[in-house]
């Protein structure tokens, strides 16, 4: 008998949001991602054609080609993917942006960008592919390296590192996550509820380079990830209150969140303590998992979305790039207007 494709809302099968054959090396945390960031889309169901594929240099930079072939797309330059993302959502307020960026390409020559990006609150999904290391250029030190990490061509990390959560959420952001590539089902619930939201949602993706930086030792390597990974809250997200299957739960043992679009975060709870709505207890947390290597998982930060910069500027739904020249251009009385207003 023939196997019947499953198809989502828009009648769209997975294989409609794939991309070209990755080229990435084998068992490389990035391929994880992709793949994740396919079936988030597909399972939301968003049209491919709704989303556009921002992206610096590296090997992360370079993954947004084998995911959403249908999507729009901008490779960049290194550092600079949230700039070109910031220009995009300015430009088409309607479609939904996910950067993709690496540790180098963001901890390193693009952190003003960074934290910029955070402070105007563009709307998008930012996933760091943070490996700890300069993958394409053979294994360097980045920013996120660990301090007294040894390299087979660097020797001895003597710097210690920068923590993306922490940078991340003293900026601002309204949604922060750390999710791991050997923990693919928390990736992918948690990559559905940042494109769910309006504002900048952050998720730091610990993903290993398993050519570079993959020793058993290293903090983002595999096999200590998945000794370590200390997941904060089991997620789930639902796109309607009445698809939740949570009648098993016990009263107490979970919490809804939720989210921008109707949709709903459902936490269970692992870490009873925690409260990812309390931004003292984020801090306090991501300052004990530096000093411990305490490497927590999760739904790390989450509040109310502030005005997005679109929303400041009063950008309108209509996509600026499909106003026709002659709507855009001033007339010449208003032109006149603004520039007696100026004397
Ligand atoms: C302006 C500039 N400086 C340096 C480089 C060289 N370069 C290319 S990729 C890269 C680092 C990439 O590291 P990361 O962002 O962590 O990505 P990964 O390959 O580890 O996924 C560097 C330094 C460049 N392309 N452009
Ligand atoms: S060098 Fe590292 S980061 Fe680059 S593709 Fe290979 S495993 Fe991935
Ligand atoms: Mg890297």
């Amino acid at each position: 008998m023939e196997k019947t494709v499953e198809l989502n809302q828009l009648g769209l099968a997975l294989a409609d949001y794939k991309g070209k054959p990755s080229t990435l090396c084998p068992g490389c945390g990035h391929n994880a991602i992709s793949n994740q960031i396919q079936a988030a889309v597909w399972e939301l169901g968003i049209a491919p054609e709704k989303i556009m594929k921002i992206s610096g240099i590296g090997c992360s930079s370079k993954s947004p080609n084998y995911f959403l072939n249908r999507s729009f797309g901008f490779n960049g330059l290194h550092g600079r993917m949230p700039t070109l993302a910031t220009g995009a959502s300015f430009g088409d307020t309607s479609i939904k942006i996910i950067g993709i960026s690496g540790d180098g390409d963001t901890a390193s020559i693009g952190m003003g960008h960074f934290k910029h990006v955070i402070r105007r609150n563009v709307p998008m999904v930012y996933i760091i592919e943070n490996n700890g290391c300069y993958g394409l250029t053979k294994g360097q030190f980045s920013a996120t390296s660990d301090q007294g990490l040894v390299l087979k061509h660097q020797g001895v990390n003597l710097l210690p590192p920068l923590d993306m959560c922490m940078e991340a959420l003293i900026s601002g952001a309204s949604f922060v996550a750390r999710a791991f590539s050997g923990d693919v089902k928390q990736m992918k619930e948690l990559i559905k509820a940042a494109l769910s939201q309006n504002g900048i949602a952050v998720i730091d993706v610990i993903s290993p380079c398993v050519t570079f930086n993959n020793q058993d030792k290293a903090l983002q390597s595999y096999s200590w990830g998945r000794e370590n990974e200390a997941p904060l809250q089991g997620i789930m997200h639902f796109k309607n209150r009445e698809d939740m299957q949570i009648e098993n739960f016990e009263e107490g043992t979970y919490r809804e969140i939720e989210l921008e679009d109707g949709s709903f975060l459902v936490l269970k709870k692992i870490d009873k303590e925690y409260d990812p709505t309390d931004r003292s207890a984020a801090l306090d947390l991501l300052t004990e998992s530096y000093k411990s290597h305490y490497f927590a998982t999760g739904l790390i930060y989450f509040s109310e979305v502030p005005p997005t910069i679109n929303e400041c500027y009063d950008l309108p739904d209509e996509p600026l790039n499909r106003i026709k020249a002659d709507r855009l251009r001033p007339t010449r009385e208003s032109l006149e207007a603004i520039n007696a207003s100026l004397y």
